[in-house]
C-alpha cells in the first residue's frame, strides 16, 4: 500500500515510520509512506499558508490554495486513491473503517494545524475522519494512528496474521485478558484453565471473559454485537 501525507510537520512522522512494526512493514516495502510539506506551496516569500478567519474569531485558517495546489500534484503521483482530511469533525475511525481504507492500494491523509481548514478545502476530501472525541492540535497524530492502524492490517505487517483476528474489536468484541509465566506471582494465580491443555476449554473460557469485559466496559460496543445463542447462555451462566 501506499501512502501519502501532507502535512506542514513532515518531520513529525520520522521516528514513528522507523521503529517498530511500523518500520519494519516500511523497510520489507509492504507499506510506502510518502511526506510532502505544503508550506512549500505557501504564498510570498514567507510561504504563508494561513490567515485570519473571515468574520472574527481567534486562531488562524488554513487557506485553500497552497494545501490544494500541493493535493493536486500529490494525487498525480500515482494512482488514485481516497483523499481523507483529519479533523476533529470526521467520521470517527473504528476497527471496521481501518478494516475497509485497508483494502486500498493508496490512500492520501491530510493533516491540518491552526484552527481549522477553509470549507473550501473540504470539498476536495472523499472522507473527514476524526480518531476520537477530544481536540488535538493537528491531524499528525491522527495520521499516524490511522496509518498504524491501517499497517496493521495488512498481511505480513504483524507477525502472525491469527493475532489481528484475536484483537479486540475485530469480531466486534474487545479482547480475552492475557497470562504470560510466572503462573503465580505475587500471590494472583494464572486462571487454572489456561495452565491445561483443554484447547476447546480455552476457546470457551476465553470468548466468555470477551463477552463479560465488552458488557462491562463498552456497553455501546456490546450491544452492537452480534451475539449467538451460545453466546447468551453463556453470559446468563456467568451472571447467574
Ligand atoms: Cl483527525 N484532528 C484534530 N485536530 N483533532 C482531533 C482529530 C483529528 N481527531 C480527534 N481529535
Amino acid at each position: 500500500m501506499r501512502i501519502d501525507i501532507v502535512t506542514l510537520l513532515p518531520a513529525l512522522f520520522d521516528k514513528v515510520f522507523e521503529e517498530s512494526v511500523l518500520g519494519s512493514a516500511v523497510r520489507n516495502g509492504l507499506v510506502e509512506i510518502f511526506l510532502h510539506n505544503f508550506r512549500e506551496y505557501g504564498d510570498g516569500r514567507h510561504r504563508t499558508v494561513d490567515d485570519t478567519a473571515f468574520g472574527g474569531g481567534p486562531g488562524m485558517i488554513l487557506k485553500p490554495a497552497p494545501l490544494v495546489n500541493c493535493l493536486r500534484d500529490v494525487r498525480r503521483l500515482a494512482a488514485p486513491g481516497p483523499v481523507i482530511g483529519l479533523t476533529p469533525q470526521g467520521l470517527p475511525l473504528n476497527q471496521k473503517l481501518v478494516k475497509e481504507l485497508a483494502s486500498f492500494d493508496r490512500l492520501i491523509l491530510v493533516c491540518g494545524r491552526y484552527e481549522g481548514f477553509d470549507e473550501r478545502i473540504i470539498s476536495e476530501f472523499d472522507l473527514e475522519l476524526s480518531i476520537g472525541d477530544y481536540v488535538l492540535t493537528g491531524g499528525e497524530i491522527a495520521a499516524m494512528t490511522v496509518v498504524d492502524a491501517v499497517s496493521r492490517m495488512i498481511p505480513g505487517t504483524v507477525g502472525r496474521q491469527e493475532s489481528v483476528e484475536q484483537d479486540s474489536f475485530y469480531e466486534g468484541l474487545l479482547d480475552h485478558p492475557q497470562y504470560t509465566r510466572p503462573a503465580t506471582w505475587e500471590g494472583l494465580e494464572v486462571p487454572a484453565i489456561l495452565q491445561e491443555g483443554n484447547h476447546a476449554g480455552i476457546e470457551e473460557f476465553r470468548h466468555c471473559r470477551s463477552l463479560l469485559t465488552t458488557a462491562v466496559s463498552r456497553p455501546d460496543v456490546f450491544s452492537a454485537a452480534e451475539l449467538s445463542d451460545h453466546d447468551r447462555e453463556a453470559l446468563q451462566s456467568l451472571l447467574s
